[in-house]
């Protein structure tokens, strides 16, 4: 068996998407997502013109071997196009794998370790009054876990909040240049503290509750933010600090015991290896499209186990439901396995993209379907041209850019 051709595919029903498509000579195909948000041609161009060349005529079963080729025998070896790119390589295959065994993935992983992959979703709002009324209806919808984000008083704008929709808060990203959006971190750990007050106080504490910081803080705000949160008991702040410098979440742990969790920027073990190893998380938020898809986030995900770090994957809108699929697939089987971010698709890119993944009562479940379980309409997805956006970006008030 050989892999005959591949292309890929790329289509915006709401925002941009890439996908994968791997074909073999006797007809059999798989598909991975290659989305990176706001640079999506880039991971186009590196599959067009320097991947899918080297894939015509291997043996598609190969999948361990297609990984090193990729990733060891390449020079040029992680970053985000490079990793987004094998990550979509490896969805593909395992899809294939799994459609020519006739089993899902999470079978070929090793099987169910549950029923279904608890997911959180996002509660925003413009500010305190919005947003706690948003976390009752996530209550309402059966969600155990609920990510709690507001406006904070004094900036026109705050990342992840957007209209206070159910949508989850973050706007597809923004036509024309990048939008320039206001930061003020004293701002922010002044009221922060106050929002989970009011929530805990209105809903009791029978529910989990996130927050993401987006990676704004240095690390001693990190800590203060950490200690002021801790009478409302998080399952997690995310993205406290920027984690180039792996070592300045010391700073944090030696400070505060609200659970950490980080990656969702991360290409590969190495970005997170001290993290993991010196426990200075608990959550490692890898996504399948952008840490070298399944073969190698499996590979984070047992080096985390032998640290009592679990999977917190990112699942935000900017990943196509093939990488939705990918990551509940790895769920169901991951032992280590801690919650799945959950933000819903839009319509029309869920019907772009036909899946067999659905939300039950706080849970994320799929039937026994071979492969992940998702496949791409190529034609609906053909009237979706691409339309180029960008993230915003943060600005202090003096005009200083700051930290994602
Ligand atoms: O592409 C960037 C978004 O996916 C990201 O900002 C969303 O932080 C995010 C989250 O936790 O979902
Ligand atoms: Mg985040």
């Amino acid at each position: 068996m050989q892999i005959s051709h591949a292309y890929t595919i790329v289509t915006c029903p709401g925002r941009n998407f890439v996908t994968l498509k791997i074909v073999t000579d006797e007809g059999a195909y798989g598909v991975g997502d290659a989305t990176l948000n706001g640079r999506e041609l880039a991971v186009k161009a590196y599959l067009d013109e320097h991947v899918i060349p080297c894939l015509i005529g291997r043996d598609p079963r190969n999948i361990e071997d297609t990984w090193q080729y990729l990733y060891r025998g390449a020079y040029w070896r992680r970053g985000p196009v490079t990793m987004a790119a094998i990550s979509a390589v490896d969805m593909a295959l395992w899809d294939l794998k799994g459609k020519l065994a006739g089993m899902p993935v999470y079978q070929l992983l090793g099987g169910r370790s549950r029923r279904g992959a608890m997911v959180y979703g996002h509660a925003n709002g413009r500010d305190h009054a919005e947003a706690v009324e948003a976390v009752g209806r996530y209550i309402d919808q059966g969600f155990k876990a609920i990510r709690v984000q507001a406006g904070i008083p004094g900036l026109s704008k705050v990342y992840g909040v957007g209209s206070g929709s159910e949508a989850g808060g973050y706007e597809p990203a923004q036509k024309g240049l990048p939008p320039e959006e206001p930061w003020d971190t004293a701002l922010y750990l002044r009221h922060t503290p106050e929002l989970f007050r009011k929530v805990r106080e209105k809903y009791g504490f029978d529910h989990h509750l996130l927050h993401d910081a987006h990676h704004r803080l240095t690390p001693i705000e990190a800590a203060q933010l950490g200690k002021s949160l801790e009478p409302y008991r998080l399952f997690w702040i995310e993205d406290a600090t920027p984690a180039e410098n792996q070592e300045s979440f010391r700073l944090i742990r030696q400070h505060t015991t609200v659970p950490l969790a980080v990656g969702e920027v991360f290409n590969s073990i190495w970005d997170c290896k001290d993290l993991i190893r010196e426990q200075l998380i608990d959550y490692i938020r890898t996504a399948i499209v952008h840490a070298g898809g399944i073969t190698h986030v499996r590979r984070i995900a047992d080096y985390a186990s032998m640290y009592q770090v679990r999977t917190g994957f990112h699942g935000a809108t900017d990943m196509s439901p093939v990488c939705m699929a990918a990551a509940i697939n790895f769920d169901l089987w991951v032992p280590n396995f801690g919650i799945q971010e959950l933000m819903p698709h839009t319509q029309e890119t869920d019907a772009v993209f036909p899946h067999s993944y659905r939300f039950e009562d706080g849970y994320m479940v799929m039937d026994e379907v071979p492969g992940l379980g998702v496949d791409i309409d190529e034609k609906l997805a053909a009237q979706y041209p691409y339309d180029r956006a960008y993230l915003p970006v943060a600005r202090l008030s003096d005009g200083t850019m700051w930290n994602w």
